[in-house]
Order: C-alpha cells, then sequence, then structure tokens
C-alpha cells in the first residue's frame, strides 16, 4: 500500500511496522525516532520488524525510486532477477519480512513490487498469502490521470463515508474520428489489463530457473497471446473493421497513434504518446544500457524462420535439436519470447521482448529528451496500445508458420468413437430466445486510496464503465455408446469474415476463441450437459479480478486464500465480445474429446484452478494433454476446406446471434 510513504507510516488497515533505526533510509535517520513513534499511535496493530543484515543491494538501487520500470528493458530484467533472488533466498518469512522492510524505501517502487509479487508467488512458506493487485498498489497504470487530481480534493475536503464515486467517462483517451478507438472498451479494459500483467507475473521470461521454468511455458505463452489476437479480431468484426494488420514492414511509418493519458503517480509524470506515422528506429539510450537495431531485430527474425522451416534449432554449443511434433512449439515459444529457457539466446536473439522496447521507445530512440518508455514498456500496461496487437499479430504468425508445417489431425486424431453430439442450446438469463447471447455496458467502482500516497486515509472510489453479458447456461445433448470420460471443448468464432463471406476452414480455425473446457463422465444412452459461463475455464470471476478494491469483497477465507494463480485469468466481463445492436452472426462449437488421449495424471486438489486454459496450474502440469488450442492449432486434413467438412460426429456447430444493448446499467442494477 502506498508505494511511496516511507515503511514505518501505517498501512492498509492501520497496520504499523516497527522497523529498527538502522533500517530507515539516510534522510529518515535520527529523525527517524521522532517520526516514527507518531505513526505508530494512529495505527490499530504494531509488526514488529527483526533487524538482520540484509545482503547488499548493489546494482538494484542503480534504478531511482522515482524512474518507471520494465521487464521488457534487459538491465531492469537483471535487477528484478537480483532482487527476486534475494527474496527468494531468505530462510524463512520473518527474514522475509525485514528484508522487504528494509528495502522497500530504498528500491524503484515498481521494481520492490514486481520482485516481492514474484517471490511471494514462488516461496513454499508463502504459499498462502494474498498478493495484492496491482491496480491497488498503483492505480496510475489503469485510470485516468484526471481522476486522480479530483481524488485528492475529495479526500482533503470530504470526510470519509460521504464521498461519491468519481466517474471516469468510458471513453477518454481518444474520439470517434480515430477509428482504432471503436476497441477502447477491450484495449483498456481494467481487468484485460490486470490478466496480462498477472500472466507475465508468474511465466516470468529471467530469473532463478526454478522460477522460470515451468511446465509448457513456451506454449503457453504463445497460446494465450494466440487467443488474445483471436478475440481482438473477433472484437474488430464485431465493430465493422478488418483482421488486425501484422506489423511485418519495419521500416514503413506506423499509422496507428495512441495517447494513453496516463500519469505516473511514482515518477510524476506522464506515459508518452505515440503520434502517428513514427518509424522504427535504432536504439542507443545508455542509460538503459540499451544499444540495439532494427537490423538485430530482423536477423533475429530470419533465423527463427530458418530454424522454422528446416525443423530444428541450433543449441548454443552449435548441436541441434528438432522442433519435434508436440514439443516444438514449446520450444519455439521460449525462443521467439525470449526467456531463459531459449536453445541460443545468442542466434535467435531476443524478438518479442525487443519489439516492445523498439516500439515503446521510438519518440525518444537516442534519450535526447530524457523520456521514459511507452505504453508497450510495461505488462500492465502494454494491451492499451493499438500497435501492441500488430506487433503480436506477427508474433503470432511465426508460430503459426511453424503449426502449419505440422502433421494434420486425421480423423483419428480428432474423433471420439460411439461419442455423438446431438444437440446445442444456449441460454441466457432474461430471454426465452434460444441460442442469443446479449451485452451491455455495465459500472463498477473500485476504491484507489490504497495507491494514493500521502492523502487523508479513507477510501476514494472511481466508477468505470465496461463491457459485460448476461449469465448463461450451455446444455449439450450427447449419445454415448458405453460409459466414457470425456473434454468437452467450448469455442466461438464468428460466422463471416469481414466482407460476409463464408470461411475457409483454414482461416476461420484461428478466429476460434476458447469458450471453456471441462470434464465430462458420459453414461451409455443418452446425455444432457449443462455449463454455466460463469463456470468457465477460460475466467476469473469479476470479484476475482478487482479482490479487495471491489465494493463486494470475497469474504471467506477459501476465496482470499490462494490469490496467488488465481489472479491470473481472462476477466469474466469479456468472456463474450462485444457483437452489435443488429445482432452478430457466430457458430458456436462443441466437441467432446476422448479423454485417453486427454488425461494429465496429477492430483490437483485444492490448488486454484479455474482459468487454466490461458493460466495453467499453480506448480503442476498443464492439466491437457493435447496441443494449445487443439484442434483448430493445426491446417485441416485433405479435403477439408469448410468448418461443417472439418466435424466429426463427436463435434456440433451451432449458429449463435451476439446481440449488444446500448445501455449503460449503474453498479448492482445489472440485468
Ligand atoms: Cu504479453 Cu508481448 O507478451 O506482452
Amino acid at each position: 500500500d502506498r508505494p511511496k510513504e516511507p515503511v514505518f507510516m501505517p498501512k492498509g488497515d492501520n497496520v504499523v511496522f516497527s522497523i529498527p533505526e538502522s533500517f530507515l533510509p539516510d534522510k529518515y535517520k535520527g529523525l527517524g525516532l521522532l517520526v516514527m513513534p507518531r505513526f505508530g499511535n494512529e495505527a490499530k496493530e504494531e509488526i514488529g520488524i527483526r533487524e538482520i543484515s540484509v545482503p547488499p543491494l548493489g546494482d538494484i538501487l542503480d534504478l531511482k525510486r522515482d524512474e518507471n520500470f520494465s521487464l521488457f528493458i534487459p538491465k531492469h530484467r537483471r535487477i528484478a532477477a537480483k532482487l527476486t533472488s534475494i527474496f527468494l533466498g531468505v530462510r524463512n518469512v520473518d527474514d522475509l519480512l525485514a528484508t522487504a522492510a528494509y528495502a522497500r524505501d530504498r528500491v524503484n517502487p515498481y521494481l520492490f513490487n514486481y520482485a516481492l509479487s514474484v517471490a511471494i508467488l514462488h516461496r513454499q512458506d508463502t504459499n498462502d498469502l494474498d498478493i495484492p493487485s496491482i491496480i491497488r498498489t498503483f492505480p496510475d497504470k489503469y485510470v485516468d490521470s484526471k481522476v486522480f487530481g479530483r481524488a485528492r480534493e475529495d479526500a482533503n475536503v470530504i470526510p470519509d463515508g460521504y464521498r461519491q464515486p468519481i466517474e471516469i467517462p468510458k471513453d477518454y483517451t481518444a474520439s470517434d474520428l480515430e477509428e482504432e478507438h471503436r476497441l477502447f472498451y477491450f484495449r483498456e479494459d481494467i481487468g484485460l489489463n490486470l490478466h496480462h500483467w498477472h500472466w507475465h507475473l508468474v511465466y516470468p521470461f529471467e530469473g532463478d530457473k526454478s522460477v522460470v521454468d515451468k511446465n509448457r511455458r513456451g506454449e503457453l505463452f504463445y497460446y494465450m497471446h494466440q487467443q488474445v489476437i483471436a478475440r481482438y479480431n473477433f472484437e474488430r468484426l464485431c465493430n465493422g473493421m478488418q483482421r488486425v494488420e501484422r506489423f511485418v514492414d519495419w521500416d514503413s511509418e506506423i499509422k496507428e497513434a495512441y495517447f494513453p493519458k496516463l500519469d505516473s503517480l511514482v515518477s510524476s509524470r506522464a506515459w508518452p504518446a505515440r503520434v502517428k506515422n513514427q518509424k522504427l528506429q535504432n536504439l542507443k539510450r545508455d542509460a538503459d544500457g540499451i544499444n540495439v537495431d532494427v537490423d538485430d531485430l530482423k536477423r533475429w527474425r530470419d533465423r527463427i524462420f530458418d530454424a522454422i522451416h528446416s525443423g530444428r534449432v541450433q543449441n548454443q554449443d552449435g548441436t541441434f535439436t528438432a522442433l519435434t511434433e508436440n514439443g516444438g512449439i514449446d520450444v519455439l515459444g521460449n525462443m521467439v519470447e525470449a526467456s531463459i529457457l531459449s536453445p541460443n539466446r545468442e542466434l535467435y536473439g531476443d524478438l518479442h521482448n525487443m519489439g516492445h522496447v523498439l516500439l515503446s521507445y521510438i519518440h525518444d530512440p537516442d534519450h535526447r529528451h530524457l523520456e521514459s518508455f511507452g505504453v508497450i514498456g510495461d505488462s500492465a500496461t502494454a494491451m492499451r496500445d493499438p500497435i501492441f496487437y500488430r506487433w503480436h499479430a506477427f508474433i503470432d504468425d511465426l508460430f503459426q508458420e511453424y503449426k502449419s508445417a505440422l502433421p494434420r489431425y486425421p480423423v483419428a486424431q480428432l474423433n471420439n468413437p460411439g461419442v455423438t453430439v446431438k444437440n446445442i442450446e444456449i441460454k441466457t438469463q432474461g430471454s426465452n430466445q434460444s441460442n442469443l447471447l446479449q451485452t451491455f455496458w455495465q459500472q463498477s467502482d473500485v476504491d484507489l486510496s490504497r495507491g494514493m500516497d500521502f492523502q487523508p486515509r479513507g477510501s476514494v472510489f472511481v466508477r468505470f464503465t465496461h463491457l459485460q453479458h448476461r449469465p448463461f447456461t450451455y446444455t449439450v445433448q450427447v449419445q454415448s455408446d458405453g460409459a466414457r470420460e470425456g473434454t468437452c471443448r467450448i469455442f466461438l468464432a464468428p460466422k463471416f469474415d469481414e466482407r460476409g463471406n463464408p470461411w475457409l476452414f483454414r482461416d476461420q480455425r484461428l478466429m476460434f476463441i476458447e469458450l471453456d473446457k471441462f470434464q465430462v463422465n458420459l453414461k451409455q444412452g443418452q446425455n444432457t450437459i449443462t455449463r454455466n459461463s460463469g463456470d468457465s475455464s477460460v475466467t476469473i470471476p469479476f470479484e476475482r479480478t478487482y479482490r479487495d478494491l471491489s465494493t463486494s469483497r470475497p469474504q471467506s477465507g477459501e476465496a482470499l486464500a490462494k490469490f496467488n494463480f488465481c489472479g491470473c485469468g481472462w476477466p469474466d466481463n469479456l468472456l463474450i465480445p462485444k457483437g452489435n445492436a443488429a445482432g452478430f452472426a457466430c457458430q458456436l462449437f462443441v466437441m467432446i474429446s476422448n479423454m485417453a488421449d486427454d488425461k494429465v495424471n496429477q492430483n490437483i486438489a485444492g490448488q486454484c484452478s479455474d482459468a487454466l486454459s490461458y493460466c495453467g496450474i499453480k506448480d503442476k502440469l498443464y492439466p491437457d494433454r493435447r496441443s494449445m488450442g487443439y484442434p483448430f492449432d493445426r491446417m485441416p486434413r485433405d479435403g477439408v476446406e469448410t468448418l461443417q467438412q472439418f466435424l466429426t460426429p463427436n463435434m456440433r456447430v451451432q449458429d449463435v446471434n451476439l446481440l449488444f444493448e446500448n445501455k449503460t446499467y449503474k453498479p448492482k442494477s445489472a440485468p
């Protein structure tokens, strides 16, 4: 809480840390003895910090407290890995607390928050500890900077309990003159950006191998971001736009601009804008230790294409490893991102990460204006900028190039003999019409006060507007010739392309967004499977996205514990794309695959596993043996041109209408 206030000031619900005088930063030494007791009197609970000898922080302190921090910048990654290692290495929770208390007022607040969060996520003895959502600590990364002026005013003048929520207009970053602005509700969705931040927190690409080396993390990097692009394209079609154009010509001007309207409370600077028609330029920023050319990016890209086309990668020691049918995508994911698991960072470089960096410094490539990076340089804010999607569409295309070279799934790898899907139906709450999905605007309130330093205590709520859908239920009728286990896989895609023509399967397969995946136990004969949209394996509930910021706090211990992986998950409010006011034609796809080829034998009891599709399960194997994206991750077998031709009896498709109601519901009044 309150990242810039000294550690001895009360935090959270009036907890105060009593720290040894020797831990104080120099400017409070001596003075500390005078000010600490004063704040101690305000607090309800006092936590004593042990005086231990903390390892030297060294170059971790090179990043000043009022600078911005980005994991994409190699120097920042290195010091983040160092600080994380320090937090991971201390013997017990008491020492971790002491080390954190010592570091907190010395280290850059963003860096401190990141390293401590990763350590808490990965230490055994902090397994059950709740890491606060980043929007609580750094609300400035998520909401219009105008809010903070008003919030300060309110907090100083109006007593706690009488303050009204400050309303953020739903589209504050641009006007309708900008076509790309139609997608503001997706790009700037707070829950979406929180998901992305949390995903990268759970899957760091640098640091101790024990932290980075997770089951199928390279493949999950590919799949989670592939789904982001599929979902973004879906939204674009709903808005009468074309699919996003891959950013492939790196010498061309970038026509889309982005003006974030965010100010950093930590650095007291505005996040730089990206004006239109800029070109990538070579970076030479000595202060950041960055010296990278556009040509470096091109060489890495070409070598990666070579590896894809030759079906093997060259390791650091000169040997070669084949990109195998199932494991190849994992190697490639680590190589493209790139993580420390890349087989050869010298040769294949750091393509995806450095793309973020080059784009984020496009306004000041040689640091002559002493400007920091733009929003695409931070995983907490990157998804706001349209260029994020153009860059990731290029990255995804690399993976698709590899996937399209893989053997096609023969019928035997798709069908589930004896199992036939007979019917699918969607029922939306409050509607009598079958196979209708409905979306609308909803307002919600969050409390930002815990991220606002040196303000009077008490809550400061802001009210923001986001997309939402009515809850719905799937009912699937399945005929089985015996008792069988299977995996029910549910996807949705637009029925027509941007010109209104029916799709070729080879293109439509990339438009399918995963809605749910769960196990079913079939009995012999007729089976009726029902499933609620709120149980989706893709999403986490709204309350968990916002955690203790929401007015409706999750109160049970069960819900509060195990937040760690649980904070990762697609926001429930964006499960269903927006559709449009006339009704947008979609196809719902349901498949019951054969469990014999899906099953991963492990016990996941007690683990948070309800957003497993994009996030995996903490400390466990990815709970589905199939390639991620199955059955749409490969080109179709010979002779299959349409979705209908692709279907085997255990699959079925249902037309669904996606209707948007252009009405805004106040908090608690949602239908
Ligand atoms: Cu998630 Cu480019 O990887 O942002």
